[in-house]
């Protein structure tokens, strides 16, 4: 049993709700700071009813800032940016000495992707607030984001795979995670013309083990025609057991694709039995290819991470497997796939289609069982539409994109052409009502909206342009998100705010799910990492050749040593600091002149290293950038760098003492 966050409800006593409401209305947008929250607990208590005030984490996709955003629902407020992809300044995140490895790809150091999706784990289809997980979709990754230290502490490569678009949907204990192909190409890729499209380029449906902390991996990749995988979405209830991905491009086309593969009036949601898959793989299905991908993780213990290069991968075909996927013939060009609370229904949003279409489950299992089929293709029957069709939602808008639902019987999709947010009855599949958003939304997101178990009080609209809405900031104007509260009858829209690059999709949780148990600091005594000084009694410097290694410390307000002699032009030095701090909210940073990287910002018990090639003799300041206590612009160094070949000796210190080898 997850523990459901307390949504006021349940709480009688009419004091009890105060406390607990004054200090949860002061975290609203300051999530994460329980103490401040409680502090002002006193001077800012407004009275909330109970079951009038929920709040929410949201976590938001960058986009093409390959970073994961973190907001504070009801207020929309910028919390975090959590580095992921893409090198991120601010926290050294990819510059870096110990994360470097995590952004290592069979390509090399790529330091920047495209992330659209973050995905919650769950437990029995409910987020459960351990991790989140999000995709890089330039060069195909799947990452994990621990939510106790909001870090990204694991990267997976995915082989056989040219834009990972479709990722990362997660099932509902989090066994698995998805990962399809935006692009087909040539399986295993080779040289050839662009023209010999048809029948030689592939697609892939990768699922990954998810549940595991430190130990993703692929467990089998299935070989699809090559049409355009865009969303997926597990099944949930009766039809857990089951993913179903969207597709387009079932035209197999390779240029101008905004005509020739709109040409079709249905491509197909694809469903596929991954338990059929795993009997399959037990008795000996399949083949494994040889692929090269990276596997990265940050080794907890010596807080650095490691990057692995795979070397094989599983991969089934359907003709492999009978029974293992299906298509369910979808209108027209579908782009999202999502399915009700319930697991029964499975809606797709058919960017040309002048319907919502809307499969069922159980007739999907019954037309199976009749084969009741078209056509097959490469060992994939495809079922006939009528056969599967719950329902379709007329007048839904144009351009319908995603759906969310709120657990009450509703959902509500996204129209990107009409920019409205439609909401509908699931059964009916009558329109009851319609919001304007402003302008051109994509995903949208209910908390827990696409789980068993919707918080469906309120809904972000996740919009692509905003026009007027904003002060304008030259060329490019901020993108848009919507809050909207769904509670009532009729959509009301609360607040607008601004996001961060662009985000595609968002998830959100109760925040009691997430805000109590978060990491503080970093225990010294557990800290192993190779230049780790846990006390400034253990700092140093050891010459290896031309690489200088500073085991340094940082405490309010100064650095250990902060006085260093006997570099020399030519040497690469390692600054090894640890933060000896072991309390809450006190990093501190390092910048060093001319170093060719960002600055360090070093967690309390953590280590971090910057590297530094002097290019000149001189005397080179160093400094703590993050303001750390009364006397932080106090907390400041000096290197001596000598010419190439002197003979200065090697001597560091603080307060005057000199310490040497
Ligand atoms: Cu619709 Cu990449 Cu999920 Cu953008 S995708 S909107
Ligand atoms: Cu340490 Cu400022």
């Amino acid at each position: 049993m997850i523990p459901r966050p307390n949504r006021g409800i349940a709480m009688t006593g009419a004091a009890l709700a105060l406390v607990t409401i004054g200090v949860y209305a002061c975290q609203s947008g300051s999530t994460g700071g329980v103490g401040a929250g409680s502090m002002m607990a006193a001077a800012e208590a407004v009275y909330v009813p109970p079951g009038e005030y929920d709040e929410f984490y949201a976590f938001m996709s960058g986009g093409f800032s390959g970073n994961l955003t973190v907001m504070g629902l009801p207020s929309g407020r910028l919390l975090k940016q959590v580095p992921v992809f893409s090198q991120y300044p601010e926290n050294g995140w990819g510059y870096s000495q110990e994360t470097l490895a995590m952004l290592q790809t069979s390509h090399g150091f790529v330091p920047w992707d495209d992330a659209h999706h973050p995905e919650l784990s769950m437990t029995d289809g409910v987020p459960d607030g351990r991790w989140i997980f999000i995709n890089g979709n330039n060069t195909p990754r799947v990452a994990r984001i621990d939510l106790n230290s909001f870090e990204t502490t694991e990267i997976l490569e995915i082989p056989n795979s040219a834009g990972n678009h479709g990722s990362p949907f997660i099932t509902p204990n989090s066994d698995y995670l998805v990962a399809s192909t935006r692009f087909s190409v040539p399986i295993p890729n080779r040289d050839m013309s662009i023209e010999e499209y048809r029948g030689n380029f592939k697609g892939t449906l990768s699922f990954v083990r998810a549940n595991d902390p430190g130990n993703m991996e692929i467990a089998f990749q299935i070989l699809m025609p090559g049409y355009d995988y865009d969303l997926a979405h597990a099944g949930k209830g009766p039809s857990d057991g089951w993913m179903f991905f969207t597709s387009y491009n079932s035209e197999e086309e390779h240029t101008l694709l905004e005509i020739n593969a709109s040409r079709r009036d249905k491509d197909f949601v694809a469903a596929v039995d991954y338990r059929r898959a795993e009997a399959c793989i037990a008795e000996g299905a399949g083949r494994t290819m040889p692929a090269r991908y990276t596997h990265n993780h940050m080794d907890e213990t010596t807080q650095s991470a490691v990057s692995e290069m795979m070397t094989e991968v599983r991969v089934i075909e359907p003709t492999d497997c009978s029974d293992m996927v299906y298509f369910l013939p979808t209108p027209k060009s579908p782009h999202g796939v999502d399915v009700d609370p319930t697991g029964q229904y499975i809606v797709a949003g058919g960017k040309l289609a002048t319907v919502i279409p809307v499969h069922s489950f159980d007739k999907m299992i019954a037309a199976i069982e009749a084969e009741d089929y078209e056509e097959v293709i490469d060992g994939i029957p495809v079922l006939t539409y009528e056969s599967v069709i719950a329902g379709e939602v007329a007048n839904a808008g144009l351009g319908p994109l995603h759906t969310e639902f709120d657990g009450r019987g509703y959902a509500y999709t996204t129209a990107f052409i009409s920019s409205e947010i439609v909401k509908w009855e699931i059964g009916t599949w009558q329109v009851v009502d319609r919001i304007p958003v402003y302008y051109s939304v994509g995903h949208l997101m209910i908390p827990g909206g696409d789980s068993r178990e919707p918080w469906g009080k309120y809904l972000v609209a996740l919009n692509k342009i905003t026009k007027d809405r904003y002060l304008p900031t030259g060329p490019e104007l901020a993108h848009s998100a919507q809050l909207i509260d769904i509670s009532g009858d009729q959509m009301r829209l609360l607040l607008d705010f601004p996001t961060q690059g662009e985000p595609h999709y968002a998830q959100g949780i109760a925040a009691d799910l997430v805000m109590n148990d978060q990491t503080q600091f970093y225990a010294l005594e557990d800290n192993e990492h190779p230049w780790v000084a846990r006390s400034e009694g253990e700092t140093r410097i050891v010459r290896d050749g031309n690489q200088v290694h500073v085991v340094m410390t940082s405490i309010r307000s100064h650095f250990t040593p902060d006085n260093i002699e006997g570099i020399r032009v030519g040497d690469e030095v390692y600054f090894h600091v640890t933060n000896l701090e072991q309390d809450w909210d006190v990093p501190h940073g390092l910048a060093m002149i001319g170093a060719e990287t960002s600055e360090l910002l070093i967690m309390p018990g953590q280590t971090r290293t910057l590297r530094w090639v002097p290019d000149a003799p001189g005397i080179y300041p160093f400094y703590c950038t993050d303001f750390c206590s009364a006397l932080h612009q106090e907390m400041q160094g000096y290197a001596r760098v000598s010419p190439r070949g002197s003979s200065v000796a090697l001597r560091w210190g603080t307060g005057g003492t000199w310490n040497t080898n």
